[in-house]
């Protein structure tokens, strides 16, 4: 599915603004078909934004079930006879669309787009309705998974029920990212897909463009920075060679335009679509990732699409303010833990050149007591991984022209112990190959390195972990050994080159303690630089990610204090005493860290 973009044949109408609202606590709403006629008793309410957060009222807070939104719109008259569409960006989790009373479209998870064609539905010239409503229920079978439990003591009030999750970060849901219309011709582009190589100098842009129908005849043109056109091409598939090309470098970001043409067979132009090509590649090489055949190393954070008021809705100001948080820090990447961010972040990415690890959002695949069963009928069963396949598929649909992105995470923290793990990933992986053959895959480990059954599957090995922190609390003086016990042993097991994808401590800005006592600056300080101290000596250690990049919102409970306070910024983008000391190590650190003690480690290891 294409971002609906304006090209010279598209028009798009952003629908973002206040839409009407209303939550169902009796879930009466599509019983009652709340969509034949316009809502009633609603209450303002932003798109995008989450809704959790913009009253004063604990009840829609924590609200479970359905809530629905209404907007009015005009399609212009001058758009009669095309073809009209509404886009949605997110809507988290599920979401069902009706325009003018007529379902156009319904869709599972939260974290990607979904589109309906509403030409047949809605009125051009006419003031026009749509109603969505959005439901936040996770269960074993949405991602993240999730429970409801119901309560049947006399201590709860009948029917009392809770949403029970096992991720760490709170159920934010609504429309989060913009609601669009747009127009394209009948006769149009559907898919684009630009992959690139290089040959010495010559930068290859290989491609593939999908039309609605066969007839039109398609004509590309790639141009430069500069405005000038460094290759054209015919044909639905092809390749556009670039002489010298200018590559897309971390940190020295170079973008090609590419238009694709699609002339009808009256050879006048039917569509035009145009995309940000980045001309770079990507590979695993022994113990190095290479981008443009150069050693790689991973400096910056997970994340989270999190800030005040609007929780998780789409918010270009605090987006902009992170990359420019990302470059001040001297970061190079992040990673989108634990779900697809809007497409307008990864734009960001691209033109910043900032590098992205994208992640599904397979998160919360464990239990707390290690040895509770995962994969079971009633859990994660055959329709939680057809459903995992088909969330992979689309991320991959979505953000596979993304130069930025460079490497697909499959799960966080699943419980690749068990057993039923091999079977599961392995469908995985080998769907993500299939469907994606130039980016390495990775999935983000949680288990001890002699617990994994799945890694072998896998390219870089990615490891969370919290010493001195969840385990031994507060001995700082544990972290070295610990941390070089286990990844030297990832690296002995799987020989494949090892990021730290998490690591980190609670700091609530402006707690202090000399010497370090947990949730002061000084001990995610001190703690961070323990961890720095081992990475510096392995050679196999290609990444560091600290969680997390900013204090984020949780489900409340007495390991969190108003939210997750891991962040090196607080959750309002104001640096601790960590972003600091990392702004000046990732400077010292230039492109490639020198690694000390490298050697007998590595020899070591292989033993
Ligand atoms: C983890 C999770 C992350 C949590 C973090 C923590 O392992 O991947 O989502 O927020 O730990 O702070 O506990």
């Amino acid at each position: 599915m294409l971002f609906p973009k304006d090209t010279m044949t598209r028009e798009i109408k952003d629908l973002s603004g206040i839409w009407r609202f209303k939550a169902d606590p009796g879930n009466e709403g599509r019983e009652k078909k709340w969509y034949k006629e316009p809502l009633q008793d609603t209450i303002l309410m932003p798109v995008p934004a989450s809704y959790n957060d913009i009253t004063q009222d604990a009840a829609l807070r924590d609200h479970i079930g359905d809530v629905w939104y209404e907007q009015t719109f005009r399609v212009p008259r001058t758009w009669t006879g095309d073809r009209i569409m509404l886009w949605v960006g997110s809507a988290c989790h599920h979401a069902a669309v009706w325009v003018n009373g007529v379902e156009a479209a319904s869709h599972k998870g939260g974290f990607l787009p979904f589109e309906a064609d509403i030409t047949d539905i809605a009125l051009p010239g006419q003031e026009n309705r749509v109603t969505i409503v959005v439901n936040n229920i996770l269960n074993w079978q949405t991602l993240p998974p999730g429970r409801i439990k119901t309560f049947d003591d006399e201590k709860h009030p009948a029917g009392y029920r809770v949403q029970e999750y096992f991720h760490d970060f709170f159920n934010y849901a609504g429309i989060h990212r913009p609601v669009k219309l747009y127009r394209t011709s009948r006769l149009h582009i559907q898919d684009v897909t630009a992959t690139a190589d290089v040959q010495g100098g010559t930068g290859i842009v290989h491609y593939t463009v999908e039309c609605s129908r066969p007839e039109g005849e398609v004509r590309l043109r790639l141009v430069d920075e500069a405005g000038i056109e460094a290759a054209a091409g015919k044909g639905s598939s092809g390749h556009l060679r670039v002489e010298n090309a200018r590559l897309w470098k971390p940190l020295q970001a170079y973008l090609y335009t590419l238009h694709v043409e699609l002339l009808g067979p009256d050879g006048q132009l039917a569509d035009h679509y145009q995309l940000q090509v980045g001309i770079r590649t990507v590979k695993v090489e022994g113990t190095r990732f290479l981008i443009n055949g150069e050693p790689f190393y991973f400096k910056g954070f997970g994340k989270h699409e999190d800030s005040d008021i609007k929780g998780k809705g789409l918010d270009q100001a605090v987006n902009v303010k992170d990359m420019n948080l990302l470059k001040w820090i001297n970061a190079n990447s992040f990673r989108t833990s634990h779900y697809p961010y809007a497409e307008e972040l990864l734009d960001l990415a691209d033109r910043e050149g900032i590098v992205v690890i994208g992640e599904v959002p397979a998160v919360g695949f464990t239990f707390f007591n290690y040895n509770d069963k995962v994969y079971t009928p009633d859990q994660a069963n055959d329709e939680t991984l057809a459903h995992h396949l088909e969330v992979l598929s689309d991320l991959i649909a979505r953000d596979k022209n993304h130069a930025s992105v460079v490497m697909w995470s499959l799960a966080n923290e699943a419980a690749t112990f068990q057993e039923e793990a091999v079977p599961y990933f392995k469908e995985l992986a080998d769907t993500a190959r299939r469907l994606d053959p130039q980016r390495p895959i990775t999935i983000v480990q949680w288990p001890l390195p002699d617990k994994c059954k799945v890694a072998q599957f896998f390219d870089i090995i990615c490891v969370n972990r919290y010493y001195s922190w969840y385990q031994d609390p507060g001995a700082l003086e544990l972290v070295e050994h610990q941390v070089e016990w286990e990844l030297t042993n990832w690296f002995r097991n799987f020989q494949k080159p090892v990021i730290m994808t998490e690591y980190g401590a609670d700091a609530i800005a402006g707690f202090h303690q000399d010497p370090p006592a947990m949730f002061t600056e000084e001990y995610q300080q001190e703690l961070l630089t323990r961890y720095h101290n081992v990475f510096d000596r392995l050679d196999f250690v290609i990444g560091e990610h600290v969680w997390a990049f900013a204090d984020f919102a949780t489900k409340q409970g007495i390991t969190r204090i108003n939210g997750n306070k891991k962040g090196v910024f607080t959750r309002q983008r104001q640096p601790k005493a960590a972003a600091q000391m990392l702004r000046r190590r990732w400077a010292e650190m230039g492109e490639y860290p020198v690694k000390t003690g490298a050697a007998e480690i590595i020899a070591g290891a292989e033993k």
